[in-house]
């Protein structure tokens, strides 16, 4: 049997990186998909993939991934996902809110409309897109990136409406607290001390390759059983807003 290939988008760290792992050790040739390159060669390289360099809200470099994937792929993780600033909405930057649909939201759709005809035509395919638990819930000082999750969560919903009939399953995975060494950094501009603080006395919350091995399950049940989203959070972390922190 011919081996399964794979994209993941945003590969060059924290959930991608380790999702484009995990599906290598279950078999995918691995298409590393991120803007900084030397990280996914590196990885690429460490895995037996492709590093291909992509920035998911350029139709170019979109254009690229599809012509390096060629005419058949059996999974898609659509990964690649940021959050900007924590401000009010009567306080936000309305750069950082286009910054964060344009990603979570615009760059899914390039990157699915690019890849959906070789999804399709492997004859059964599926599609993972990365949520969140703020794709669920409001919360103060989320709007931006609340509703652009909430966004990637009805994108999902739709493109598996749409789809039904065709050989593609749709899954949304949307994890609560992650901790991965970017992603609240990113949020906070670069300020350490802030984003150290999302995790304060929380003595485990969820890493990288639990969400890959939440992702490496799904797509290893038989081709008939569509996943439709998984919300998964730390044991410390009940709700949003309900999280049980140690402190000495
Ligand atoms: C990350 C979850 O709690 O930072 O997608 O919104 S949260």
């Amino acid at each position: 049997m011919a081996t399964k290939s794979a994209v993941v988008t945003g590969a060059s760290s924290g959930i991608g990186a380790a999702t484009a792992g995990r599906l290598a050790a279950e078999g995918y040739h691995v298409f590393c998909a991120a803007r900084r390159f030397e990280r996914v060669r590196a990885l690429a390289e460490e895995i037996g993939g492709t590093p291909v360099r992509c920035d998911v809200t350029d139709a170019a470099s979109v254009e690229a991934l599809r012509t390096a994937v060629g005419s058949r792929l059996d999974l898609l993780v659509n990964n690649a996902g940021l959050a900007v600033g924590s401000e009010t909405v009567a306080e936000s930057d309305p750069k950082h809110w286009r910054a964060m649909y344009e990603v979570n939201v615009i760059g899914l759709l390039n990157v699915t409309r690019a890849l959906l005809p070789a999804l399709i035509a492997s004859g059964d395919a599926v599609i993972v897109n990365l949520g969140s638990t703020a794709g669920r819930i409001a919360y103060e000082g989320g709007a931006g990136y609340t509703a652009a999750k909430h966004g990637t969560q009805v994108v999902t919903e739709t493109l598996r409406l749409e789809l039904c009939g065709q050989p593609v399953r749709v899954t949304e995975i949307a994890p609560g607290m992650v901790r991965t060494e970017e992603f609240s950094l990113v949020r906070f501009g670069g300020d350490q001390e802030k984003a150290d603080q999302v995790y304060a006395g929380v003595a485990e919350p969820l890493v990288a390759e639990d969400i890959a091995d939440a992702i490496g399950w799904v797509v290893t049940r038989p081709s008939h059983v569509n996943v439709d989203e998984l919300v998964i959070r730390p044991r410390a972390q009940a709700a949003q807003h309900k999280v049980h922190r140690v402190f000495d």
